[in-house]
């Protein structure tokens, strides 16, 4: 569709939108109000910057049914992510929003070359996660045979790879270097397999990534991005030219915004990733600040495809990691601690061992409450490492240490020691 067009219908969208946002959403509702807008003051997507921001925050608030744009009962899916601190982020979808959602997905997979010939093994997490019911679904839409491994189980992935000749994977792409190790250790080469494709997403990887991950596994490797509150995986996909994702901008308006002012940047620049939804009814959102720091750019691309083009997320604007694949937030790791009766004494350790992110917690021990032997602190440590996990759906390794020897800060706490830089990963 030529640009002219694509602003034409954005500009249509976006009108319709806003209203049954205002009409239907009283928490949104009430942010215009505030904001002294009027539905009929939003003509097109010039004046989108009227309209306030939606933060991670205000669906802490709303939580769990405050920001949703229809009826419950015409409602068929929800998917979570997580949250800053105990309340998980929680996205309703219907049937419309789930269709939208998959047609971004197929797009993602029609992009990197896939068809009703291609055999595609999804090892994102089937669940809550939306990675594997989006690629799931994007994987039937297209007509692919489609196996719904969801993630973890190697020796399964490989055997069902080998055997039924997947040409397509779906995973993250640490997971993805992970499986070419483990091909090579039972003695494949990577021609012994049939892949052809990985749409590999969910976290951060590097340009040194993709060409390892395509050496493993002698494929062609694309990036694939998105995020919960807008739909899932497919809001932006990678074509053949693996330089930058098209957003798919009739379903979503991407904005630039200084993450300090919240001022919307030129296309172009570096800044924070705001979307608007333009036809989701579950879950609309205007605004919506994903935090994601990256940079826009309108340039030609070889695929004949007009649609806006985003790099890789360079890191984010909060304190947001992502660890194998999930999204942890400090003030989680805090929330734990204090309600398991531990001071917010702590620091995270991130690194990489084998393509796979490894996650330790030193945690300093109370002076009243020093345990004497070391059958006692394991036991300590097990304990609070089962809280983490239910909080965060990962495990960490915890060490519980003497009391007043993480180092002190005069400044901002160091919380989080992310040894993964050094390869390049940036949040
Ligand atoms: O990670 C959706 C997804 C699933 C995307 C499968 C791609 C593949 P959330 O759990 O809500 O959703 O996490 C969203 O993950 O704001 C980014 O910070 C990060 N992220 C997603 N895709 C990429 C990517 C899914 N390709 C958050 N590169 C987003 C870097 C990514 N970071």
């Amino acid at each position: 569709m030529p640009v002219e067009e694509i602003k034409k219908l954005q500009d249509e969208k976006l009108v319709r939108q806003v209203k049954y946002v205002y009409d239907n959403v009283k928490y949104y509702r009430d942010l215009m109000d505030k904001k002294g807008v009027k539905p009929e003051d939003i003509k097109g997507t010039e004046d989108l910057h009227k309209l306030p921001f939606l933060k991670k925050d205000d669906l802490r608030e709303a939580y769990p049914y405050g920001l949703l744009g229809t009826d419950i009962k015409n409602c068929v899916r929800i998917h979570s992510t997580s949250g800053t601190t105990g309340k998980r982020v929680v996205a309703f979808y219907t049937q419309h929003d789930v269709d939208m959602w998959e047609d971004c997905c197929a797009r993602a997979i029609v992009a990197a070359g896939g068809s009703s010939d291609d055999v595609c093994q999804v090892c994102y997490g089937y669940g809550l996660f939306t990675g594997g019911a989006g690629l799931h679904g994007g994987s039937h839409k297209v007509g692919c045979l489609t196996l719904p491994m969801s993630s973890g189980n190697t020796d399964r992935q490989i055997q069902f790879m080998m055997d039924l000749n997947s040409t397509f994977l779906c995973c993250t792409p640490s997971y993805a270097a992970y499986l070419g190790e483990s091909l090579k250790e039972k003695g494949y080469k990577p021609e012994d397999n049939k892949l052809r494709a990985g749409i590999f997403g969910a976290e951060p990887w590097t340009e040194e990534m993709r060409r390892d991950i395509e050496k493993a596994l002698g494929i062609k490797a694309y990036d694939i991005y998105g995020l919960t509150e807008i739909s899932g995986p497919g809001v932006a996909f990678e074509c053949e030219e693996q330089k930058g994702m098209h957003i798919n901008e009739d379903h979503f308006i991407a904005e630039i915004i200084d993450p300090e002012t919240g001022e919307p940047l030129p296309i172009g620049t570096k800044g924070e990733l705001v979307f608007t939804s333009l036809d989701k009814e579950g879950f609309p959102m205007l605004r919506y600040r994903t935090r994601d720091i990256c940079v826009l750019s309108r340039e030609k691309c070889s695929c004949g495809r007009t649609f806006l083009k985003m790099t890789k997320p360079m890191g984010r604007s909060d304190d947001m990691m992502i660890i194998r694949g999930v999204n942890v937030f400090p003030s989680q790791i805090e929330t734990v601690l204090l309600k398991q009766g531990y001071a917010p004494n702590y620091q995270i350790i991130l690194d990489r061992v084998n393509n796979s992110d490894t996650f330790d917690i030193n945690v300093e021990m109370n002076p009243d409450d020093f345990p004497d032997s070391p059958k006692a602190i394991t036991s300590k440590e097990k304990k609070l490492q089962d809280a983490m996990k239910a909080m965060l759906g990962i495990n960490p390794k915890i060490h519980l240490v003497a009391p007043k020897t993480i180092e002190r800060s005069e400044g901002k706490a160091v919380r989080i020691i992310d040894k993964r830089k050094r390869y390049g990963i940036t949040t």
